[in-house]
């Protein structure tokens, strides 16, 4: 299909966020796809709903719009199951608020500790259409902080897959084979590479 004259440079994307460290680990995702990828600010209205993919989506739309470029969001969470699924859509209020250990606090004497990270990433494309893609790591909460690496929740989170560590202990190399954003980043690559890189 060829390329859009909307998005003349096929292997340069932008991704709209303030967060470095979320950019650090996609960068080397994309990397592996042979695409590159450069960190935006845009300022976009981010609505507050329960669905963080609904959220994605309507960010995605807005930085499209104010842009014109190939540019994708994400949207992530910690979703706890005995919490019933909190903080997930207020991941990033409650991490600047009540923090770490207040999930711990929550969390003390309770046996039941598995939780997960959601990822989904929007994309818009020139025609409007908003394409969404999903990644999901399943682990357990820790009883303590461990770890100095990563951000957010990473020092109190470690992945079914590796759990003596906490993504906190780990190298962003490392913390890309298992997480919810590398899930959704490699199935937002995959389709980005068959439709817009000849
Ligand atoms: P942008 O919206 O600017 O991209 P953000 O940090 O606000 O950056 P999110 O809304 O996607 O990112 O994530 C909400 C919060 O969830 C985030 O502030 C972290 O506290 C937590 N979070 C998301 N992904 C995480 C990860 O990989 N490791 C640890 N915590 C994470």
């Amino acid at each position: 299909m060829p390329v859009s004259k909307n998005f003349p440079y096929e292997k340069l994307i932008f991704f709209a966020t303030e967060n470095v460290n979320k950019f650090n680990e996609v960068r080397r995702i994309l990397a592996e796809y042979g695409i590159s990828v450069a960190m935006i600010k845009v300022k976009t209205l981010e609505i507050q709903d329960d669905d963080i993919e609904k959220i994605a989506r309507i960010s995605a739309l807005n930085a499209y719009r104010e842009t014109n470029l190939p540019i994708v969001v994400e949207d992530a969470g910690l979703f706890i199951e005995t919490l019933k699924g909190f903080p997930g859509p207020y991941s990033s209020y409650v991490y600047r608020t009540i923090g770490l250990n207040g999930i711990l606090k929550l969390l003390e004497n309770v046996e039941n500790r598995k939780a997960y990270f959601k990822s989904v990433v929007s994309f818009c494309e020139p025609n409007g259409v908003v394409r969404s893609f999903q990644g999901i790591v399943y682990g357990e909460i820790t009883r303590e902080v461990r770890g100095e690496g990563g951000f957010g929740f990473d020092p109190i989170f470690k992945p079914y897959e590796e759990p003596n560590k906490t993504f906190g202990e780990m190298t962003i190399e490392e913390k890309n084979k298992f997480s919810h954003r590398a899930k959704a980043f490699r199935r937002f690559a995959e389709w980005y590479r068959s439709v817009y890189i000849s």
